[in-house]
């Protein structure tokens, strides 16, 4: 399912997952011939969730596609189909009938179809992965695969009513020891008369508040409250404890999971209950030969042990809004986690676009508000690698800050730059992060003397590497130092940065580039990524590993590799 628990006991819940038809539309007609309605007759089988761009003749296609599945609903007072996530551009029929659309790739949007007709109804869905310069977030300069297609979970919700829980969103917070948990939910009246009833709130099956409300026909009711939670036990990354939340409300009730746990800023430290963290952290895409952007559950969970193998905390979700079980497990198994939107490497012209503006808005505003019940995340980040040494980044960090701290003031606000010591916004952030790639692609200095001149230029500020890193062609081996693309030089370049960044004691971390190899877009970069992949992964995109997965791994936890 959608998430890594229950998250209904009231509705009937069917998974749409399953083999839709699939029609590319590299011609863009299908609008004009109205396949909404009429879905033409030479499909072939996708599965969903998936992504087109793992199809043998679709590796490399750009552009519209049309999907095509059945639902079927029982008597019900309304369904909701639900979307966890679609790349890039959705739109939506039922029955040839407009159900509305969503732009973003990484984030869920739902719609309500009121009294649907018992029965079998055809749903129809165009996704549009087209990436361009001037209106779409991420842009056509990449250095990830643009994946199309429908990734993540798709779901029905059939609601008996005459209550529907439209959404339900927990803040857990903790200050001076004592832990509260904001609630925001929006109540919906689908009957035709006055719905005069009461909600409750359980937390762990104990009820912590209940109220009356009154509600008119096809109206809603927004909660705004927070309450204090006795004697809570926290959250951390030895002990993530976790608690259960259960709205429910005239029949129907919607189940969240929450931690509580302390982040704070401590002049240059970052503290996590009162305690300094210390990341240890590798950058994560979401992607596999055979999946793309639509990692299984099982591959999630096999990152996850890999991660605790090569003695890593923390994940950076670099660059996009991560699927919601992976943070579920995140959750369960006390891993750090650093979220971001798909705003990467956008220039001061585009910066100055109000259409991009206006998504990127979106996009945070929504990102935090899936995810600010997730006790992993420790800090949300607004940009990567833009034009933050020029106004335009300077406005578009202004306000992409007010906006992350309005819909979550608990946690620290951040961005990578890789401006470093030109940038001009570090001031306007809680944390600063920098990507550097010494050794690789940049010879002018040592760690320690960038990191020095970042420190001054920063002050009393928490610092992170958010990025370094090296390539090497998974079994590639040189026997003579500094061959680029060798698994040993590549090893060499990460000991030299992991021995710096672990003698300093005003690092609050670091995040590897990266994780494992990705496949990456044929654009501009081709000639610096061979096999049309980023190879700086410590293992390969099978997971395997290379030298520099075992280097890391001794620095952090001592291990030496297998002896066979
Ligand atoms: C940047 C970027 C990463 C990746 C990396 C690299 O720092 O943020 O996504 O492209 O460079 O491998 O060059």
């Amino acid at each position: 399912m959608h998430r890594m628990f229950r998250t209904t006991t009231r509705r009937r819940q069917t998974s749409l997952e399953g083999m839709w038809d699939f029609v590319p539309d590299p011609h863009d007609m299908g609008f004009g011939e109205g396949w909404f309605s009429d879905y033409p007759s030479n499909s072939q089988p996708m599965w969903v969730p998936g992504v087109w761009n793992t199809t043998r003749e679709l590796l490399n296609y750009e552009g519209p596609a049309w999907f095509r599945t059945r639902i079927t609903t029982g008597e019900c007072m309304a369904a909701v189909l639900n979307f966890a996530a679609v790349t890039h551009q959705a739109n939506v029929w039922l029955d040839g009938d407009p159900l509305g659309g969503h732009y973003g790739g990484f984030l869920p949007f739902s719609f309500m179809i009121s009294s649907p007709e018992p029965g079998t109804h055809e749903l129809i869905v165009r996704v549009d992965n087209t990436h361009d310069m001037t209106t779409t977030v991420p842009s056509a300069y990449l250095d990830w695969f643009r994946y199309g297609g429908i990734p993540r979970p798709v779901w029905l919700d059939e609601l008996s009513g005459p209550g529907y829980i439209a959404s339900l969103r927990l803040t857990p917070v903790v200050k001076h020891g004592k832990a509260v948990l904001r609630v925001r939910a929006e109540l919906l009246n689908l009957s035709d008369s006055v719905l005069d009833d009461v909600w409750t709130l359980y937390l762990d099956g104990q009820e912590i508040r209940s109220e009356r409300v009154r509600i008119e026909s096809g109206d809603a009711q927004v909660l705004l409250f927070a309450v204090d939670v006795k004697d809570a036990q926290l959250w951390s990354p030895n002990e993530p404890r976790l608690y259960q939340a259960r709205l429910n409300f005239a029949g129907d009730d919607c189940i969240e999971r929450t931690g509580f746990r302390d982040i704070s800023i401590d002049g240059d430290r970052v503290l996590l209950n009162g305690e300094p963290l210390h990341i240890a952290g590798v950058n994560r895409h979401e992607d596999h030969p055979d999946w793309g952007f639509a990692l299984p559950p099982h591959l999630m969970l096999r990152d996850l042990e890999l991660l605790r193998d090569l003695g890593a905390n923390s994940i950076r979700g670099s660059h996009y809004p991560n699927d919601q079980r992976f943070l579920d497990l995140c959750d369960e198994r006390g891993i750090l986690f650093m979220e971001e939107i798909p705003l990467w490497g956008f220039k001061a012209e585009q910066l100055r676009l109000e259409m991009i503006d206006c998504r990127t808005s979106a996009m945070l505003w929504a990102m935090i508000e899936r995810d600010s019940c997730h006790p992993c995340i420790w800090a949300w980040s607004v940009l990567n690698e833009c034009a933050t040494d020029t106004p335009e980044g300077r406005a578009a960090v202004e306000q992409l800050v007010e906006t992350a701290r309005d819909a979550d003031p608990t946690r620290p606000v951040t961005f990578a730059s890789n401006r470093n010591l030109q940038d001009i916004c570090f001031d306007l952030v809680d944390v600063v992060c920098v990507n550097a790639y010494y050794g690789w692609y940049w010879h002018d200095m040592t760690w320690n003397e960038f990191l020095d001149a970042i420190r001054a230029k920063v002050g009393d500020k928490p610092l992170l590497v958010t990025e370094f890193g090296a390539g090497a062609i998974y079994g590639y081996h040189a026997l003579e130092p500094g061959v680029v693309w060798s698994e040993e030089h590549q090893q060499r370049l990460l000991i030299d940065a992991l021995t710096a960044f672990v003698e300093r004691s005003d690092l609050v971390g670091f995040y590897i580039w990266q994780f494992f190899d990705t496949r990456t877009d044929r654009g501009a970069r081709a000639l610096q990524r061979p096999r049309n992949y980023n190879n700086k992964g410590l293992l390969d995109e099978y997971r395997r590993p290379k030298l520099s997965y075992y280097a890391a791994r001794r620095l952090l936890t001592g291990k030496e590799p297998p002896s066979e």
